[in-house]
């Protein structure tokens, strides 16, 4: 089926389209198969800002442009020494900060894997939410060929999808799989033919759209949190502190600041 995605914003490395609730992120470097420059990052970075604050927004999908490539990580035309050089000059490692915006956005992230996911473009995969995956699609880890590695979600969360043993396979041979062997390791939910893959990936979301937004929040929160450390359970608690605010309990607490009268916490239930 096809669909009328429209426009959210016009960028030069990605596009950034809506439709029925879903935003969708799609990297436009097909010649370099998809792969970042810190541009791109930059212009996904804006967009999952406009993805977190917009109400109508339920669900993020990332994919990338053409049917060869996902992602296939960073740019090597533009790796200088100290990180991936921007039109600025500054070396840059900015794809760690989309890995920690995919993590912190309290709405579901679905990766769109139309093809390989290479390098950063694995990690991306692995850090978004859900993974579904056209047949076509091929996965693996290149740093150490070519001189790069990523130690954060990109080992330590691929471990948890995959297990310690595959996940040192993955990134000491940088050999690729196909999307049956990922789907079977863990670290895809589903693996689609190609011209069904967005019909999929909608389907999935129209579903995850029936349920209650907030308990979505908190799922993804709490299976963050066992993970993110300090920081996870700080956004867990965050989204604690947003559930309270919400009772009438606390609101008491600020009303009766306001009256200049003591609280009555009485009359709120005691659950046991
Ligand atoms: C993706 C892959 C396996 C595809 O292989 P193949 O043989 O099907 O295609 P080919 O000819 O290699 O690639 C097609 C075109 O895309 C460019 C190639 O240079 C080629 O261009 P032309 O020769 O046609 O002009 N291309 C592909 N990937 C590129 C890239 N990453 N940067 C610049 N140009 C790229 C095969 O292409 C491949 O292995 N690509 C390299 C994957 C890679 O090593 N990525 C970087 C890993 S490090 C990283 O991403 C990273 C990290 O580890 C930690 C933090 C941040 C980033």
């Amino acid at each position: 089926m096809s669909r009328k995605w429209t426009s959210i914003k016009t960028y030069s490395d990605i596009t950034f389209e809506f439709f029925e609730g879903v935003a969708k992120i799609t990297i436009n470097r097909p010649e370099v198969y998809n792969a970042f420059r810190p541009e791109t990052n930059n212009q996904m970075l804006e967009a999952m800002d406009i993805c977190r604050e917009r109400e109508d927004i339920d669900i993020v999908v990332f994919t990338g442009a053409g049917e060869k490539a996902f992602c296939s990580g960073g740019d090597q035309n533009v790796k200088g020494t100290g990180g991936y050089i921007g039109e600025d000059g500054v070396p840059r490692l900015n794809v760690l900060d989309l890995h920690k915006k995919i993590r912190e956005i309290p709405k579901p992230v679905i990766a769109m894997v139309n093809g390989y996911a290479i390098g950063g473009g694995h990690v991306l995969h692995v850090v978004c939410d859900l993974t579904i995956a056209s047949e076509n699609a091929r996965f693996g880890q290149t740093g150490p060929k070519v001189g790069s590695f990523d130690g954060g979600f990109g080992s330590s969360y691929l471990a948890r999808h995959v297990g310690q043993k595959k996940a040192r396979e993955i990134w000491f041979l940088c050999e690729q799989y196909t999307a049956h062997e990922a789907e079977q390791m863990g670290m895809v939910n589903k693996v689609v033919s190609l011209d069904k893959l967005e019909d999929t990936v909608m389907e999935w979301c129209k579903i995850m759209q029936k349920r209650s937004p907030l308990a979505l929040r908190m799922i993804k929160r709490s299976l963050n949190a066992e993970l993110d450390g300090q920081h996870g359970l700080m956004q867990l608690a965050g989204d604690a502190t947003l559930m309270y605010y919400l009772m009438e309990e606390a609101q008491e607490g600020k009303n009766a600041f306001l009256e200049k009268r003591d609280p009555n916490f009485k009359k709120y239930p005691k659950f046991p």
